[in-house]
This record gives C-alpha cells, structure tokens and sequence, in this order.
C-alpha cells in the first residue's frame, strides 16, 4: 500500500477504500461507455469532514480527484485520469430535513433526483428537477452539471433549485452556506460558480433544494403537427392559455418517432399514426382538479382548430400518461439500434432550430451520406438533441461530426452544451462558443481555486500545450 492509500485508509476505513485491481468496473465506466477511466483508487466517503481529509491530503500528494455521483454522465465528466482518485459520493445519501414551511429540503450530495422526488412527495411537496435516469443520477451530480431534463421550461435548471450549498475546495477548506433564503446578495454569490463546474471547482457535499407545493393535477397530451413554425406557434400559446401550468415542451422530429415507436413492446405502442413532421408531448401540472382538465382540453382544441396540430391524443389515465412518456423517455433500447452513434446536446435560438437542422445534416451527409440522424429536444429551453450513426466510430470521424454540428452552432450564436456539460468529449469545441476572454477568465478561476490542479482535471479544458 502506497503512503497516500494509507492515508485514505485512516480516513475512510479499509472497507471503503479500493485500489488498483480491486476496483470495480462502474467506477470507470459511465454511462456513455464511451470514456474509460483508470484510478489508482476509490474512496467512498461517509460525511463532509472526510472528504475534507481526502482532498487535504490529495492536494498534498498532487492525486488528481475526480467525484462520481449516479455515472449517469454522458460526456466524459467522471472519468477519472490514470493513476487518479474517484471519491464516490454513494454513501452520502441522506436527507437531513424536508421542512414544509420553508419548502426546502438538505440533501447530502449522494441522494437520487428519485429519492429526492419521494421525500418530498411524502409531506405533499414537489421537487421539480426530473430527467430519464432519476433512478441513478444524484442531486450532487445534477449540481455539478446543472442538470436540466424534462421541466426546465417551468422551473429552470438545477441552478434554480439550489439556495444553499455546501462544497469541499482543492486545500480540503469547506464551505458552506447553507442557508433557506430565496435572497441572497452578500457579495459574490459563489454557489453557482461550483454549480455546474464539473467537479473542477469543488466537492459538493450537501445542498438545500427549493420545493413547491405538490401538484394536484396532471394533463399529457401528443401532438402531430406539420410544420416548425406552428410547433412555435402551439408552444407560444399554449404558455399564454396554461400560464403558470405548462410544465413540459417536448418536441421529437419526425425520424426520432418512427424509431422510438418502432419497437412495440407493450410500453412504447405508437399513440399517433407516422406521417407528420413533428410530434410535441405536452404536460400541464396544475392545482384545480375541478377546471385543469376542461380547461387543457379545451385549449388542445383550439390549436386543434387553428390548424396548428393535425392531430392529438389526450392521455386519459396516469397509466396512459406513462405511455406517453415512454415514447420521449425510455430510449435506451430504441437508441441502442443506433450503436456506435454520436449524440448531441446544443442549444440556440427557437428561430434557429430549422436551419440548425438542415445545414448540421447536410454538413454530416456531406462526409457521410447514409448517415441516419434523428432530433428532439426539450424546444421550450432552446435545447435539441441531434443523434446521429454514419457507420463509422473512429475519432476522424467524430471529428468530422462534431466539426460539422458545432460550427453551424457557432454561427448561429448557440451553445455547444445545453445541458450535459463539457467533460472530456467538447472541450476541443469550447471556443465555437466560448471567447478567448471568457476562456481565459475561466482559467483563471480554476487556477485560484485550485492552484494545483486536482480537482477533475482535463476536463472542460483542453491541456494547455
Ligand atoms: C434527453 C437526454 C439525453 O433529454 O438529455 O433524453
Ligand atoms: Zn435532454
């Protein structure tokens, strides 16, 4: 045993210590299966104090650290490097306090966005955030991607759910405020600066999570529509008809439909005939269990009637809400036919969108002729996703790829990640959307706060050369 790995030990307990060949395989895969990572260790850490240790006595060996929350990560942010650190937060699960009057609830960072969603339900409270794998994925590592998922239209991105925070810096120093307050402007407000930092400021370690009031109602709806333009008329009216209610924008194009509903298991039957350009799931969250439903049917209607929406299906049970949700959702067996494929994660302008689409698929047409792509997104937020197999998996042709997807995003002045971050696998790209001002400001954070360079690195930042 190496010095270091008997300073672990003292700290966390041979029985949650792992080294070299000991460790086990989900700690160096994530869900991509893309990146493999190889730690020298694993440390599983039970409680603040202890990964305050770890990091005291990483930073003092100069050991790379990189956190693990769910591995539900898709882009390479929990990779650790060779010879690294993996402090897996799965003994930090515990919720402190779920507290009605403030609506807030202390979680430690290893809880589930599930877990999460339960605690509150249990005292008629809601947690907002929701995303496909909130079985796995964890509220720390949903706070170092600033998850967004499903709902963001209504209640915003992980960033929004947080008001107070607790994190471990590089020297081991913990920080914490972890205060209940909506308000807060006593100087830099420095949790958001570690919100969606990727593990390369800080660990988190505990958050207090904003709540709201449990919805009472729930309306699902599928929507075929023909054109782009009256999918943004549809979603334009439909926050102007259910304000304060829409909870849920999800557009899928035409080929992502066909292929999800292709497979018929029982759970994914296709809930609208092939033949139209778009299909747009619908969710509206409410309180009044007397009006909501009159009312989300009525208002289907008139975009029914405006021609907007050729056709709709209003799911009449939480069973067939479930069904709905399945053909947006539960994508890892239809995607699998898609195998080896490169996904995206971009946003831009709503007006952007269609453009984005044609010249990003041409541009990967142009090198790749049968390349099959498919888009959907959450369109409310900005935010499309772009699958794509073109036969081959080398990494000249994910350059190829990724060049002819983020440059297009570049010109039309969107975003290279909208929601799953930057890790290992766009950093190259960082500057189709970053400045070399930004960029550099950024770099300077990471060196103040973490002068050694422990903290998760290479990721977000390609190796200065
Ligand atoms: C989704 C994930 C990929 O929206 O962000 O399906
Ligand atoms: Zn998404």
């Amino acid at each position: 045993m190496t010095r270091f790995a008997d300073a672990l030990a003292a700290i966390v307990g041979r029985e949650n210590l792992f080294e070299q060949g000991a460790i086990d395989d989900r700690y160096r895969h994530s869900m991509g299966r893309k990146y493999v990572g190889a730690p020298a260790y694993v440390a599983r850490p039970g409680n603040t104090a202890e990964i305050s240790a770890i990091l005291r006595a990483a930073n003092d060996a100069r050991v790379p650290v990189t956190a693990l929350g769910g591995g539900t990560g898709v882009v390479g942010g929990a990779t650790a490097l060779p010879g690294g650190l993996v402090l897996s937060l799965e003994r930090m699960r515990r919720i402190e306090e779920v507290d009605s009057n403030s609506l807030t609830m202390i979680a430690e960072s290893g809880v589930t966005i599930q877990a999460a969603h339960e605690a509150a339900e249990a005292q008629q409270l809601f947690f907002p955030l929701d995303l496909g794998a909130r079985g796995t994925a964890t509220i720390g590592g949903a706070i170092g991607t600033n998850a967004g998922g499903n709902r963001v239209i209504r209640w915003g991105m992980m960033r929004d759910m947080v008001l107070g925070l607790e994190a471990v810096l590089a020297d081991g120093s913990v920080v914490s405020a972890l205060g209940k307050a909506v308000k807060d402007n006593a100087g830099y407000n420095w949790k958001h600066l570690l919100i969606g930092s990727e593990g390369t400021l800080g660990i988190v370690t505990r958050a207090v999570l904003r709540l709201r009031p449990r919805p009472l109602t729930t309306a699902t709806a599928l929507l075929a529509i023909d054109s782009f333009e009256s999918v943004v008329s549809v979603l334009r009216h439909l926050e102007a008809a259910l304000p304060g209610t829409l909870s849920a924008f999800e557009v899928m194009w035409d080929n992502f439909y066909e292929l999800v509903t292709r497979a018929n298991a029982a759970k994914r039957d296709r809930p609208l005939p092939l033949g139209h350009r778009h299909y747009v799931l619908v969710e509206s969250l409410g309180s009044d269990p007397v009006a909501d439903p009159g009312r989300f049917e009525a208002v289907l209607g008139e975009i029914l009637s405006k021609g907007w929406a050729a056709d709709a299906v209003i799911a009449q049970s939480p069973r067939d809400s479930e069904r709905l949700w399945a053909v947006r959702e539960d994508l890892m067996e239809p995607l699998s036919a898609l195998w080896p494929m490169f996904a995206f994660d971009v946003s831009m302008p709503l007006t952007a969108m269609p453009q984005f689409v044609d010249r990003a698929s041409a541009g990967i047409r142009a090198a790749f002729p049968d390349a099959t792509i498919l888009i959907y997104g959450h369109l409310g937020d900005g935010n499309l996703h772009l699958v794509t197999k073109v036969g081959r998996a080398d990494e000249e042709a994910e350059h190829i790829v990724d060049s002819a997807v983020y440059d297009v995003v570049g010109e039309l002045g969107g975003s290279i990640s909208a929601e799953h971050g930057v890790g290992l696998m766009k950093r190259e790209f960082l500057s189709r959307t970053r400045s070399p001002a930004e960029i550099q400001m950024m770099r300077r954070i990471k060196s103040a706060l973490d002068p050694n360079g422990i903290l998760n690195p290479d990721k977000i930042f390609s190796p200065l050369t």
